[in-house]
């Protein structure tokens, strides 16, 4: 298991004074988030590519996520939705990342009148996203969300059905696991034992279990040292991302104390 870092804490920060600043932490992954003023283009790209290169990481990429539903009804913002995550794609794949790391859509005002329509719509859209992976070799993961939002995949439940649905094409899709997401849901020991096959990255934040605070590690009420050791008795090796929004220095270190580095 590798000590990774998300730049959602900095995406609020010029993209290379943000990876100065990080350069200072005692990481070995780093996903970048296709958002905020961290939005890729083919010049950052370069500096991305430059940064990870003379630190030694490995690397993910979060797709853009703001405004973002894969299962939208209306066919020309779905469009328009679907060319955003596809750039993104292009432009992650000359990163050579281990995951393209994405979530699933979102219910919307008419879901209640049009039922299965937007889990339908879902379903093509991700089969879209892994059409689109293979043309690059980019590998991509569907990450479990947070209970107090609606999207359409939540929970364990949610991603057996979406599993099921699709199949052989299934093969091809990762889990992302996010540990404060599935906390929210009571569902962290459930997730782990029903998906650990599938499980390929992992997303590391704290909560109280009431809402999605992207607190540090040891900041709210996940069992740290557990996780760890669960996460090993399955055999997980990749990589764990600290996605807190405050606490970044002493979420990582908590991590490395952890894992014994
Ligand atoms: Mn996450």
């Amino acid at each position: 298991m590798r000590v990774g870092l998300s730049t959602l804490f900095c995406i609020n920060k010029p993209l290379k004074s943000a990876l100065r600043d990080i350069s200072h932490l005692n990481i070995e992954h780093l996903e970048l988030v296709d958002e905020g003023m961290h939005e890729l283009d083919g010049r950052k790209i370069d500096v991305i590519r430059r940064f990870v290169r003379d630190e030694g990481l490995s690397v993910s990429v979060h797709a853009p996520f703001a405004d973002i539903n894969i299962a939208s009804t209306s066919p020309s913002i779905r469009n328009a939705i679907m060319r955003r995550l596809k750039k993104s794609m292009r432009l992650s794949a000359k990163l050579c990342p281990e995951y393209w790391i994405f979530h699933s859509g979102v219910r919307s005002a008419v879901s209640d009148i049009l039922p299965e329509l937007d889990w339908k719509i879902n379903l093509d859209s991700i089969r879209i996203l892994l059409r689109e992976a293979r043309k690059y070799s980019l590998k991509i993961s569907v990450e479990n969300t947070p209970r107090t939002f609606p999207f359409l995949i939540r929970c364990a439940e949610d991603l057996e059905r979406l599993y099921e649905q699709l199949g052989d094409d299934g093969l091809e899709l990762g889990v992302t696991l996010d540990v404060g997401h599935a906390n929210i849901g009571g569902e962290l020991d459930k997730m782990i034992r029903l998906f650990h096959r599938r499980i390929v990255h992992t997303h590391l934040h704290d909560n109280n279990g009431d809402r999605d605070s992207h607190l540090g590690i040891g900041f709210g009420k996940i069992n740290w040292p557990k996780l760890i050791l669960d996460l090993r008795s399955v055999g997980y090796n990749g990589a764990l991302v600290v996605e807190s929004i405050n606490n970044v220095n002493e979420s990582i270190s908590l991590l490395r104390k952890l894992i014994g580095r």
